[in-house]
């Protein structure tokens, strides 16, 4: 008999619409798995940035989940240089994989770029301010190593077609789109991995309470006396839970594949207890835990066996920041690979 989880995850997919991109990306996921398929490359499922939750049927109006996107584009190059193939599962218009170095930032990206020989400020553009027959741009000296290494991975990837970019904006796009690639990557078996950094939502404004235009102010009904101000007028929105995917992810969607979640928390006392309860909860591989407040320094790894907390080191004078994906991804690698290992000798437990 069916539980009520699984009731209210079917009743989910069976009363929201799915998003208009679903066919297509179906395709082109298609046709990507089965490439690193056939060169028996392992493929990581990266999910990055936040869902969003609309108000109104024509959106004006949503609830957003807080994440940049840094730790999955970040991730998403350590895993391409570590042979993984990625498929990039991003809320539309968060950081990307490589373009990520130059976008979001405070520079526009024509701060990287100067006119070729031009003196004064930008004099870095031809050789010791030599003038170019022709006006052309080239990037500022000063930026030309990191980025010609940037380009070179970029092109490697695209060249091998080894990054897939596929965008999401509400929660439900994003659960159709999981449960569509975790289908897909079901013939990868365990050469499968899902890393799920997305900051998804937990409630949402089911069908049959969405407006469908505009919320109009005047519309909301009053509710005098309580001393508030807005002439007593309040907005109060309906949310119901959204169904736990990772249960399904685990049990059904992906259920030979290794997989890793991710635990956001603000109260550092919630976190570990949190972290475990989710791995009680669903029996997957990995939590890792972070706090929003110290998620770029620190994270804790929660698995059966225990915890192993990740720091990036204290720096001295003159040394570069370490990004913490660069610790993160290869010890989660390492924990892929002795899986792979094991149940390659037959030990069925995760
Ligand atoms: C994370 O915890 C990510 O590490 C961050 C990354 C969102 C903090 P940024 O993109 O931030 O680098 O700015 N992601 C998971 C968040 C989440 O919603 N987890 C769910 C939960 O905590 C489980 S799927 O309940």
């Amino acid at each position: 008999m069916a539980t009520t989880h699984e009731l209210s995850e079917t009743h989910y997919f069976e009363t929201n619409p799915p998003p208009s991109t679903l066919p297509e990306h179906t395709a082109l996921a298609n046709s990507f798995i089965k490439l690193h398929h056939s060169a028996s490359r392992p493929v990581v499922l990266l999910t990055s940035g936040g869902t969003t939750v609309p108000l109104e049927n024509q959106t004006v109006r949503f609830i957003d989940n807080f994440s940049a996107g840094t730790r999955g584009a970040t991730s998403a190059e350590y895993f391409l240089s570590q042979g993984y193939a990625v498929v990039f599962l991003h809320r539309q218009f968060s950081l990307l994989p490589f373009s990520r170095h130059y976008s979001h930032s405070t520079n526009c990206f024509l701060d990287f770029l100067s006119e070729w020989g031009r003196i004064g400020e930008d004099d870095e553009g031809g050789k010791d301010g030599e003038q170019a027959a022709t006006p052309d741009v080239v990037v500022k000296a000063r930026y030309r190593q990191q980025m010609l290494s940037v380009l070179r991975k970029y092109r490697k990837a695209k060249e091998q077609n080894l990054l897939l970019l596929l965008p999401f904006t509400t929660v439900t796009s994003y659960l159709f789109t999981l449960k569509m690639l975790a289908c897909q990557m079901q013939c990868l078996g365990n050469e499968a991995l899902f890393y799920l950094a997305a900051a998804v939502s937990d409630f949402f404004v089911p069908p049959s309470r969405m407006a469908e235009h505009k919320i109009q102010s005047g519309d909301i009904p009053s509710t005098d006396g309580d001393g508030s101000t807005g002439g007593g007028k309040k907005l109060v929105v309906d949310l119901d839970p959204v169904p736990k995917f990772l249960k399904r992810l685990v049990e059904q969607w992906a259920p030979r594949a290794m997989i890793v979640s991710f635990k956001l928390e603000t109260d550092p006392s919630m976190l570990l207890s949190k972290c475990r309860q989710s791995l009680d909860r669903y029996s997957h591989h990995l939590v890792i835990g972070n706090l929003l407040s110290t998620r770029k320094r620190e994270v804790v790894f929660v698995d059966r066996k225990g915890l192993e907390w990740i720091r990036t080191p204290e720096l001295r004078d003159g040394e570069e920041e370490v990004e913490i994906e660069s610790l993160i991804v290869p010890a989660v690698i390492r924990k892929h690979q002795e899986l792979l290992q094991r149940q390659r000798s037959g030990d069925t437990n995760r």
